[in-house]
């Protein structure tokens, strides 16, 4: 059988089981993208005007929401009509860790009633499967899907060897689990996703451990689905949208070179 990395992204939503995962792979196949927006803002309006300009050129925007500090109601109402405007799905990078009864408090309640509004969310396993059950409990009812942090891209990370393993194990036997944040495929036991983050094409790294790599070595390479950028597109003196279409189509060409000559 041919590796999930060989196959097409729009031959995969065909073949997928889970719903959320179809939409995505439909969405990146319409608009020829696999590149995930990390808008981490701190306003309500950097937000929202990030999300417009870089729209049209992502299939996911991710957002660290607790870092916005004029939070409201409002704010997740305009993301989502920015979600249907240009076509996207929302990733809330939550990355839960606590036991799943307090795990289902936090995705569903609180201040940011996650569930509500994200379609994707993640989490560590350093609980055991039980974070997985908690959360499932809450968003599998709303169609939602999780992504387990496998790996992570920061120098010394500690996820590596058996804990990525047991990650994947966990993923395998979960149905609300759709995929990994992590630096390449890790299965083909079934069609589960990889997101990258620490993708950039012009910086090395920053200075508090982040490391960067090419769309190039993490998708035609690693087998990875989705690039995750964020300051590579945003910042000091940059063309936001520009620079978003410049990773989209760094992302997409790495694609199809994984995908071969037809
Ligand atoms: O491109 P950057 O370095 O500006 O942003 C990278 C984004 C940040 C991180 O919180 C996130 O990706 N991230 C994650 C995620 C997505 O879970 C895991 C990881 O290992 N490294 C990482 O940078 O929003």
């Amino acid at each position: 059988m041919a590796s999930y990395s060989q196959k097409t992204y729009a031959q995969r939503g065909k073949e997928h089981a889970h719903p959320l995962v179809k939409e995505l792979f439909a969405i990146m196949e319409r608009k020829q993208s696999n590149l995930s927006l990390a808008a981490d803002v701190s306003t309500k309006a950097e937000l929202l005007a990030l999300a417009d300009t870089v729209g049209p050129y992502i299939c996911v925007l991710k957002t660290h929401i607790d870092v916005v500090s004029d939070f409201d109601a409002d704010l997740v109402e305009r993301l989502q009509e920015l979600a249907a405007k240009h076509d996207f799905l929302i990733f809330e990078d939550r990355k839960f860790a606590d036991i799943g009864n307090t795990v289902k408090l936090q995705y569903g309640g609180g201040i940011y009633r996650i569930a509500d509004w994200a379609h994707i969310t993640n989490c560590h396993v350093i609980p055991g499967e039980g974070i997985i059950q908690g959360l499932a409990e809450v968003g599998k009812p709303k169609g939602r899907g999780l992504l387990l942090l496998a790996e992570m891209s920061s120098a010394g990370m500690l996820a590596t060897g058996a804990y990525t393993d047991k990650n994947v194990e966990m993923a395998i036997a979960n149905d609300f689990v759709i995929g990994f944040i992590g630096s390449r495929r890790f299965t083909e036991e079934r069609d589960l996703i990889t997101m990258t983050p620490g993708v950039g094409l012009h910086a090395s790294g920053d200075a508090l451990g982040q490391q960067y790599r090419t769309p190039t070595k993490i998708i035609t390479e690693n087998g990875s689905d989705i690039i995750i950028v964020g300051r590579g597109i945003y910042g000091p003196g940059k063309d936001t949208a520009a620079e978003a279409q410049r990773y989209r189509e760094a992302g997409w060409t790495a694609y199809l070179n994984r995908l071969g000559p037809k």
